[in-house]
């Protein structure tokens, strides 16, 4: 640390609040935590402020109010849409010391967790008590349960449990005054007013700082199969979903691909070909259940039309290996450039004409442009990740958020808004929409301290 730093009052007392090895000013120890998982987005901190629990949060947030200086709450830097790092002059409070885990509550079938606890963290320990969580995505290593619930994440079970919101049933967190709210009973009913627990989630750190969270375990399933199906065409795909929603009960994931993203993943992960030729699309699916549930699998892959041939895994180092083709594309893509990344999600009876749609639209702006598209069928959720058109991220973000909005799809499917989509929010928000949200933010973070520039611009 400077002497130059060291003098100004804010420091000072950032530094009393979490102890000084706690407050990060070094450039070589604030990099990580200043440029977001993708390299697209990038600022300078004031510093960044490591709490250990929610006193020294309050006191963080109590220090940044007086001094009118601007937050930016981090977990585990995973986000997607630039909502999570500063875009200069923040102080970026990281709360992945926030790591305590109660004890799995199997009466009520619930669980308390710290903010920075990573998900894969959480799915052990519910595991271990026999349970299991019902959020489940690639990043669950590093994510942390605060920042899955702060942009209300989803993944590959939502099909299944619902998103991060449906996992929630209270929450802790502290406002932009540092007052607390503390609602962590885990009451499954509860009609006293307005669900602020519920309104926390997805507000992308605007509203407060969520400290901890009580989440719903589910019943562990230990018999699974995948298939992995080479379709004829996306259409066939979604035309499937009736007969899976029918016929398989225990159905747990529905996953989309195409050659262009498993050839990255083929290239960087160095997976070889799932099938002898390339097919049109890829459609990954999952069924868990108490007992084995591959002959319901298996009849329903056999039957299915449109179908151009399927691997079935019924052993668990054969499912992980079709899980890679889907699970390595994030990576992948990665690996080979910064990607313009969309998250958009239509009327799934929409998406065919979507997919078809998009890598023109894409073309006609950035014409060097690779679209790489995947995402989870179910939903009509569709990742857009454009490669080789950074310079043009502005056009590529308009035309690809018009015509999902045209279609009366979701510019934000599971990923937030972030920096990255705030200049779109309009296209699915009404106007009345946005002023009841401004009024919200108005009223709980009165001096926009908590994240500025995320989610409104
Ligand atoms: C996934 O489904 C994640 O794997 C990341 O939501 C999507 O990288 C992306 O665009
Ligand atoms: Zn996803």
């Amino acid at each position: 640390m400077t002497a130059a730093v060291v003098r100004t009052g804010l420091l000072r007392e950032l530094i009393e609040a979490v102890g000084e090895a706690h407050v990060l000013v070094d450039p070589d120890l604030t990099a990580s935590y200043e440029t977001d998982w993708t390299g697209r987005f990038s600022g300078a901190a004031r510093c960044v402020v490591r709490p250990a629990d929610t006193a020294q949060v309050v006191a963080v947030v109590r220090a940044c109010a007086a001094a009118g200086q601007p937050l930016v709450t981090q977990g585990g830097n995973t986000g997607l849409v630039g909502g999570g790092v500063p875009a200069g002059g923040e102080v970026v409070l990281s709360l992945r010391r926030l790591s305590t885990l109660g004890p799995v509550d199997l009466r009520s079938g619930q669980v308390t967790a710290g903010a920075g606890v990573p998900l894969a963290q959480l799915q052990k320990h519910v595991r271990a008590a026999g349970m299991d969580f019902g959020v489940d995505l690639a990043a669950r290593d590093s994510a942390t349960v605060g920042g899955l619930v702060a942009t209300n994440a989803g993944g590959i079970r939502v099909l299944r449990y619902g998103s991060m919101r449906s996992q929630l049933l209270g929450a802790e967190a502290v406002l932009a005054d540092g007052s607390v709210i503390s609602r962590l009973g885990g009451l499954l009913k509860d009609g006293t007013g307005y669900d602020l627990v519920s309104l926390l989630a997805g507000s992308e750190g605007t509203l407060g700082v969520l400290t901890a969270l009580r989440l719903r375990v589910v019943p562990r399933l230990p018999a699974g199969c995948v298939a992995l199906l080479a379709m004829q065409s996306t259409q066939a795909a979604v035309d499937l979903l009736p007969v899976l929603r029918e016929r398989l009960p225990h159905l747990a994931a529905a996953e989309l691909f195409y050659e262009s993203g498993l050839a990255l993943v083929r290239k960087h992960a160095g997976l070889p070909a799932p099938f002898s030729e390339p097919v049109p699309v890829y459609l990954l699916l999952e069924c868990l259940d108490r007992t084995d549930p591959t002959d319901d699998l298996l009849a329903v892959v056999a039957e299915a039309d449109g179908l151009i041939d399927a691997r079935v895994a019924s052993d668990a180092a054969s499912q992980r290996a079709l899980w890679a083709y889907r699970e390595a594309h994030t990576e992948s893509i990665n690996a080979e450039g910064v990607p313009v990344k969309l998250d958009v999600s239509v009327p799934v009876a929409d998406l065919p004409g979507l997919v078809d749609a998009l890598p023109v639209a894409v073309a006609e702006v950035a014409h060097e442009a690779r679209t790489i598209l995947f995402g989870h069928v179910n939903e009509g959720n569709v990742h857009v990740n454009v490669l080789d058109a950074v310079a043009e991220h502005e056009q590529v973000t308009e035309v690809v958020l018009r015509a999902v909005a045209a279609l009366g799809g979701s510019i934000s499917s599971e990923h937030g808004v972030g920096r990255a989509k705030a200049n779109w929010l309009h296209l699915t928000r009404s106007e009345p929409e946005i002023a009841a949200m401004r009024a919200v933010k108005l009223a709980l973070d009165p001096r926009g301290l908590l994240n500025p520039g995320v989610l409104f611009a």
